[in-house]
C-alpha cells in the first residue's frame, strides 16, 4: 500500500523529521562484537550502558519502491580507543544510499569485501553509497554527529556480512584526531 504525497518537515540543526516514524535507539548492550577491545565494551555495557546511537525515520515506509528517509545521531565516546559508531551493515541486494551530513564530524566507512573507502562528513557533505558497498558511520569528533540518509525502501539491512566480514578498517582516537588501522576482527 503506497503512502499518499506527504509533506515532511527538516530541521537540519535539531536532527529532527517531522511527522516522524518509527524511532530506533541503540546502547552499548546492541553493539556486541563491533569493538575490537571486547573486555572495554562489556564493561561499558554492563555499567552505564549509554545511548550510542539512535535513528529517527519519517513515516515513509521501508517498502520497494519507496524512499525513505531517516537521520541517524551518533554520540561522542570512544570504546577500547575506539570511535563510537554504528553496526554497519550491507543492502542484501546491492542498492545505492546517500547520506548527507547535518552536524558535527564523523565519517563514513564503506567496505566492498576487498577495498576500503572512508568520506569525511560534515554538515552540507553527502557521502555516496554505492551498490554492494557495506557502510558504518563514526563519530570523530566530541559533539554529537548527525546525518540525513536517503535509501531505497527495498534495500534491507544485513548486519550479519559485517559481523562475519568486518569493515577493512578500524577507526582509533589519537593525539590529534583519529587514525584508520587494519582490521583485527
Ligand atoms: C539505512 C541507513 C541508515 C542506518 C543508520 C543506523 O540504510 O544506512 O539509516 O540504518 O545509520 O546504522 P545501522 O548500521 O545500525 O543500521
Ligand atoms: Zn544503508
Amino acid at each position: 500500500q503506497p503512502v499518499p504525497p506527504m509533506r515532511i518537515a527538516f530541521d537540519a540543526a535539531a536532527a529532527t523529521l517531522s511527522p516522524e516514524g518509527p524511532t530506533l535507539t541503540r546502547r552499548m548492550s546492541d553493539l556486541e562484537g563491533l569493538f575490537a577491545d571486547h573486555d572495554a565494551w562489556r564493561d561499558a555495557a554492563e555499567g552505564e550502558n549509554p545511548v550510542v546511537y539512535s535513528v529517527v525515520s519519517s513515516p515513509v515506509p521501508e517498502e520497494d519502491r519507496e524512499l525513505p528517509q531517516s537521520i541517524t545521531t551518533i554520540q561522542p565516546g570512544t570504546t577500547g580507543g575506539e570511535f563510537w559508531m554504528t553496526k554497519g551493515h550491507q543492502h542484501p541486494n546491492h542498492q545505492g544510499e546517500i547520506y548527507l551530513g547535518l552536524h558535527g564530524a564523523g565519517g563514513l566507512l564503506m567496505f566492498d569485501g576487498e577495498r576500503t573507502e572512508w568520506i569525511d562528513m560534515a554538515p552540507g557533505v553527502i557521502g555516496y553509497i554505492p551498490p554492494g558497498w557495506a557502510h558504518r558511520s563514526v563519530n570523530v569528533g566530541d559533539e554529537p554527529y548527525s546525518f540525513l540518509a536517503v535509501y531505497p525502501g527495498g534495500a534491507g539491512h544485513d548486519y550479519g556480512w559485517v559481523l562475519e566480514h568486518g569493515m577493512g578498517h578500524r577507526v582509533i582516537a589519537g593525539d590529534s584526531g583519529f587514525s584508520l588501522t587494519d582490521y583485527t576482527r
